[in-house]
């Protein structure tokens, strides 16, 4: 594959979700050649980077057909691509539904995980690796805030699987020095989330609500806290990661809890609805305060059968090593995400 001696070369795994395509902006913004590995399917699903695809740096994105089951083909991606950093943000990510499909969820996040490190540590010239771990491997953790050093946990089919594939990173780091980095991150959110993670089933509802299309939302527990940051932040992260001079774990994080209640309460304020919630846990409901309808409800369908607990975030580390610190928190996240919801919909 010809390219200028200086410029660099990324392989994004993932490039369509929310964090593959804030990242493919910012390695364009950078100069680097961006290679995406997509799915093939009967439809498409390239939404997120249809704007990359005829912007400035269109000449630099190039797309390839494989699966992260198909391990002959990856192989044969990076080998035609010889990437400098590569980037698996790829996977099944749904931890509620992590529940229902535990074996294509350890399929896609920990067996490929260890396929891709099979292909990178044979690769005749030195490369960088950016996994994607979670918060998630924590599962319910006995010390809050977490740390690099923190046990893992996990408590559902997802959390075992990026437990599984974290530690390989780390093992295939010791054992073949191999500069692999884990990104242990805590839940990151935008616009581009989506829709049924619970941050965006909050902000478009609220807007929806807003613009008198949409009644109700559902949700489950919303007692549940998470320590929300704003993705485009996030992939800053994961870039410097692979900038330092050596391969290390980092916890990606906020270092603040909101519940899911809190969240709702700031995503519906921001478009001028004040929520008055009312009963408890599973019967749990909230009223618009200016016109007393119902516009949120509890469903335990939506309950997790096992809930992670106190995750929280120490990113000390990524503060000290990378000088990164996530600006947007919790409440800031919800009112952005529901305005720009509102002003999508409006458009
Ligand atoms: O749930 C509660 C739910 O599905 C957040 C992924 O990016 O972050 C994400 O995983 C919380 C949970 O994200 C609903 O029980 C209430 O406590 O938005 P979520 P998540 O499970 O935290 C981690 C770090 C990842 O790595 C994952 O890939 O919200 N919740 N009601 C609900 N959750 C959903 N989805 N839907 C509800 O109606």
């Amino acid at each position: 594959m010809s390219r200028s001696p200086r410029q660099k070369t990324a392989l994004i795994l993932g490039i369509t979700g929310q964090d593959g395509s804030y990242l493919a902006e910012l390695l364009l913004a950078k100069g680097y050649a961006v290679h995406g590995v997509v799915r093939r399917a009967s439809m498409f699903n390239r939404s997120r980077i249809e704007h990359l695809r005829s912007g400035t740096g269109r000449n630099r994105l190039t797309l390839h057909y494989s699966d992260l089951t198909d391990h002959t083909s990856l192989r044969r991606i990076v080998q035609k691509v010889a990437p400098r950093e590569v980037y698996h943000l790829a996977g099944q990510s749904h931890v509620g539904l992590s529940f229902e499909i535990p074996e294509v969820t350890s399929e896609e996040n920990a067996t490929a995980t260890l396929a891709l490190l099979e292909i990178l540590r044979d690769l005749p010239y030195a490369v960088k690796f950016y996994h994607a771990a979670s918060s998630e491997l924590f599962g319910a953790p006995r010390t809050a805030p977490q740390n690099e050093t923190t046990p893992v946990n996990p408590v559902n089919p997802y959390g075992c699987a990026k437990a599984f594939a974290a530690q390989m990173c780390r093992v295939y780091r010791q054992a073949y020095g191999l500069f692999a980095v884990n990104g242990i991150a805590y839940n990151h959110e935008s616009p581009r989330r989506g829709e049924n993670f619970v941050t965006r089933k909050i902000s478009l509802g609220a807007a929806r609500i807003r613009a008198g299309q949409q009644k109700e939302i559902v949700l489950g527990n919303l007692d549940a806290k998470r320590d929300w940051g704003w993705a485009p932040e996030f992939v800053e992260a994961m870039w410097l990661a692979l900038q330092a001079d050596e391969p290390r774990d980092y916890i990606l994080a906020t270092g603040r809890a909101t519940s899911v209640r809190d969240f709702a309460a700031a995503a519906f304020a921001e478009l001028g609805m004040k929520l008055k919630f009312s009963g408890k846990g599973r019967a749990e409901t909230a009223r618009r305060t200016d016109t007393g309808a119902v516009v949120l409800r509890v469903d335990p369908k939506f309950y997790r059968p096992v809930e992670s607990t106190t995750l929280l975030g120490d990113a000390r580390l990524a503060r000290k090593a990378l000088g990164w610190k996530a600006a947007t928190i919790g409440p800031a996240v919800a009112r952005q995400m529901a305005r720009a919801d509102f002003a999508a919909l409006k458009a």
